[in-house]
């Protein structure tokens, strides 16, 4: 089978709310949100929107950088680094993260979809859509690589497991994977969708028990039974999308 070249757009927004409270009469706010947007495998664009209200006065500055990824990644750090340091007095600072991808069908499958990660208060919630599966339930799982090149998927190795824990269903005592998330049903016309929200993950932080980055999202022909080891015999894995920046 002929490899399609498919498109996958990612999308990374960050909003940071830096508020500044040691002076209350007179009343600071900045807010700062960077949308980092893949144009193709050399291009990253990032539009950092500042806005600046004092006393009720809000000014607004866009800047937009493009270039080679990790030369675009170090300006946005530069410039987060310099907003925190014009504003020494913050003291509330929240950080909200989007990430969006498209689905790549597999092992000869038709399916397509997007998966929505966003990160707020310490919880992740993923939300997938996917169609042009056959009827019935469906396993979902994070695996251990963002790597979908082979045609059945295999390249993104066995589910993400940085506990070492068997795998079961989620939350259970006796041990889950951290990609266990589990089953959904796709309906009759193929489609099906899942929200599952947890604090076990993060997207992009220090924490390597927790972080998505680099990993993978796999759709199963089957269903997983929650209990055979090490993967819950969920058939063929009909669509991936890796989980990178
Ligand atoms: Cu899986
Ligand atoms: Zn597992």
């Amino acid at each position: 089978m002929k490899t399609l070249s498919i498109l996958i757009v990612n999308l990374l927004l960050a909003v940071f709310l830096i508020s500044c409270d040691t002076k209350p009469k007179k009343k600071k706010h900045a807010e700062v949100s960077i949308e980092m947007k893949k144009i193709n495998d050399t291009l990253l664009r990032a539009t950092i929107t500042t806005i600046m209200d004092k006393d009720g006065n809000a000014t607004e500055e866009v800047e937009v950088i493009e270039g080679a990824p990790g030369v675009v990644k170090a300006k946005v750090e530069e410039h987060k680094s310099k907003v925190l340091h014009d504003k020494p007095h913050q003291i509330h600072q929240k950080v909200e993260k989007k990430l969006q991808f498209s689905l790549e069908a597999k092992s000869g499958s038709n399916t397509s979809g997007t998966v929505t990660l966003f990160e707020k208060e310490g919880y992740v919630t993923l939300e997938a859509h996917i169609n042009g599966l056959d009827e019935g339930v469906h396993a979902i799982h994070i695996h251990e690589k963002a790597d979908c090149s082979a045609d059945n998927a295999t390249s993104s190795g066995g589910h993400w497991n940085p506990t070492f824990q068997a795998h079961g269903a989620w939350g259970d005592a006796n041990g889950f994977h951290q990609g266990d998330i589990g089953n959904f049903t796709a309906d009759a016309n193929g489609h099906g969708m899942i929200t599952f929200k947890t604090d076990l993950w993060c997207i992009g932080c220090d924490d390597k028990e927790k972080n998505l980055i680099g990993k993978a999202i796999i759709v199963h022909q089957g269903e997983d039974d929650l209990t055979s080891q090490p993967s819950g015999s969920a058939g063929a894995r009909v669509s991936c999308s890796g989980i990178i920046l």
